[in-house]
């Protein structure tokens, strides 16, 4: 496949952070997830999810019907895959065969356990039990040593990190209505917190130092 096919999007963070890592030109489609136009799920698409891509064909505007006869795929992880295949220079998964399969391993991970149990949490208050078993599963997929999803960045990355900002977002909101709160306002005072914070922490980093270098 030619590296230079136009490329439409109906509009998803995670597609377009791939498509934005590997320098791939591509135009986007978006409307409200909530209220989704007919032409959407008559013309383009008709399971009416997103992410879809369209891959050649003439520029679309909202409401045209992609050519039938021009390349197109919906399921968030078969795009990403199909884009890391079409556009090897890219560089969307990394060039080792384990690496590329520890990147599938966390997309997967993310779209079965973390990415549900984010959804049941937050909009329909399931136990937050779900969510703490979510992120201790990604936790222990992670590598050692910090960094991006299997090291150097990847599709995991661009599968993880919106479904993070959701939360940190969310989490965000829960923290601007409590410090709004008389309560918080009398007795959270960030300027005295913080350096006793500090002074604990190196207390205890200097503690946990003493009891490695006994054993
Ligand atoms: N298995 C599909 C799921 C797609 C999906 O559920 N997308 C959501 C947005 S993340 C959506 O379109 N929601 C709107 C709706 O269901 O009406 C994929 O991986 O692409």
């Amino acid at each position: 496949m030619s590296e230079k096919g136009a490329i439409t999007l109906y509009y998803s963070e995670r597609v377009a952070l791939a498509l934005e890592e590997g320098h791939i030109p591509y135009d986007t489609i978006g409307f409200e997830l909530v209220d989704k136009p007919d032409w959407y799920k008559e013309k383009v698409y008709p399971p009416a999810k997103v992410p879809y891509l369209v891959c050649g064909g003439p520029k679309l505007q909202p409401g045209d019907a992609p050519p039938p006869d021009v390349p197109q795929l919906g399921e968030l992880l078969v795009i990403l895959e199909f884009l890391a295949d079409a556009f090897p220079s890219a560089r969307l998964l990394p060039p080792n065969p384990f690496l590329r399969a520890k990147a599938r391993l966390f997309c997967r991970a993310v779209e079965e356990k973390c990415y549900p149990a984010f959804r049941a949490v937050f909009f329909k208050q399931a136990p937050k039990e779900d969510l703490y078993a979510a992120v201790e599963h990604i936790q222990g997929l992670l590598p050692p040593d910090s960094g991006f999803a299997v090291g150097e960045w990847s599709t995991a990355d661009a599968v993880f990190l919106p479904v993070y900002l959701r939360w940190t977002t969310l989490m965000q909101r829960y923290l601007e209505e409590s410090m709004a709160r008389l309560s918080a306002k009398k007795t959270w005072d960030l300027a005295s917190v913080k350096p006793k914070l500090v002074r604990r922490l190196d207390f205890f980093l200097a503690q946990a130092q003493k009891g490695q270098q006994q054993d």
